[in-house]
């Protein structure tokens, strides 16, 4: 199948009440695992490359390699720019044959955020490309956080709206409280539910949670029994997450998890063969790792299945 816009794929989870996993790649296994747990779930699914990503691979790199893979398989699949902080990248990205881009300039002022992301819709728009863009910081929330404090960094749903028409994006990212990385919480993991389902009435588009992953105990055991260090992982647990897909969000960004899910199949790899020098072997197991975590979230999130009719 060829490849999709961003909009074509979150279109239809936003009028249907699901989401579609959105998972980072560098590399080729990553790409694979990704694709392959797709289509045998059936699912949508929307993969996407950092700045570093970018940098790390190319952008070029990147396309061709998922044009040669969705070219076997047979469910509908996005290329995604995350975080495009520089117009220059972006442009990059578009002229790579990205088909969605995500503009963010959350760290500006209202007004100049307003500037960059319209500016990118323009000239994306006109290539058929689609646009998310983001408001508020990315910051976990504390129980003892006050009222005033999330005002200050999570999204406000009626500047939410203003955005929307001024920029005339696809889909928006609204921070409601997670973070990106493997330490999202010091308590229990949580989100704006009333904020994320007050945007969700207010814009009626679809939307995007980003620092989504949920760091599963197993897999940080896993990963610790073979000497990695990670004291204090913590994600949004299934259950939030579900409930952050009934509050309205329709694409959920994963990248921690994909990370240490490699990290654990790779040190188990190489600590039980110290005789192993193959890369295909020692690259093997992470490629599967990550493809279970691909599944399981693909599950979770209720696009399974969805693009079957
Ligand atoms: O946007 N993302 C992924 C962020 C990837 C960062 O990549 P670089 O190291 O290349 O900058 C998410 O929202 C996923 O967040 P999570 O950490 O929860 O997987
Ligand atoms: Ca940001
Ligand atoms: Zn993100």
């Amino acid at each position: 199948m060829p490849l999709t816009t961003g909009i074509e794929i979150l279109k239809r989870a936003h009028e249907e009440n699901y989401a579609v996993g959105a998972f980072n790649f560098n590399n080729m296994e990553t790409l694979q695992a990704i694709l392959e747990a797709a289509d045998e779930l059936e699912a949508p699914v929307i993969v996407e490359a950092s700045e570093g990503a970018v940098k790390y691979a190319g952008a070029d790199m990147l396309y061709h390699m998922v044009q040669a893979l969705v070219r076997e398989i047979s469910v509908p699949v996005a290329l995604h720019l995350d975080h495009g902080k520089d117009f220059g990248l972006i442009m990059t990205a578009l002229r790579a044959g990205f088909t969605s881009v995500m503009i963010d300039a959350s760290a500006f002022p209202f007004e100049e955020n307003v500037r960059q992301t319209k500016r990118i819709v323009d000239i994306a728009h006109a290539m058929g490309v689609s646009v998310e863009a983001e408001l508020g910081t990315l910051k976990g929330i504390e129980d003892n956080v006050s009222v005033d404090e999330r005002d200050a960094t999570l999204v406000n749903p009626q500047k939410a709206v203003t955005f929307v028409k001024e920029t005339g994006i696809d889909y928006l990212a609204p921070a409601v409280g997670t973070s990106h990385g493997a330490f999202k919480y010091k308590g229990e993991s949580k989100i704006d539910y009333e904020r994320l389902k007050e945007v969700k009435k207010l814009t009626n588009m679809p939307l995007v949670l980003h620092g989504a992953s949920g760091v599963p105990e197993e897999l940080v055991k896993k990963a610790e029994q073979y000497g990695a260090r990670l004291e204090g992982a913590k994600g949004v647990s299934d259950e939030v997450l579900k409930e952050a897909v009934v509050c309205g969000i329709n694409k959920v960004n994963a990248d921690t998890d994909l990370r240490i899910a490699t990290v654990g199949a790779l040190r188990e790899v190489l600590a039980e063969n110290p005789r192993e020098i193959d890369p295909r072997k020692i690259l093997g197991p992470a490629r599967e790792a990550m493809k279970d975590v691909v599944k399981s979230r693909i599950t979770l999130l209720g696009s399974a299945g969805k693009a079957s009719r």
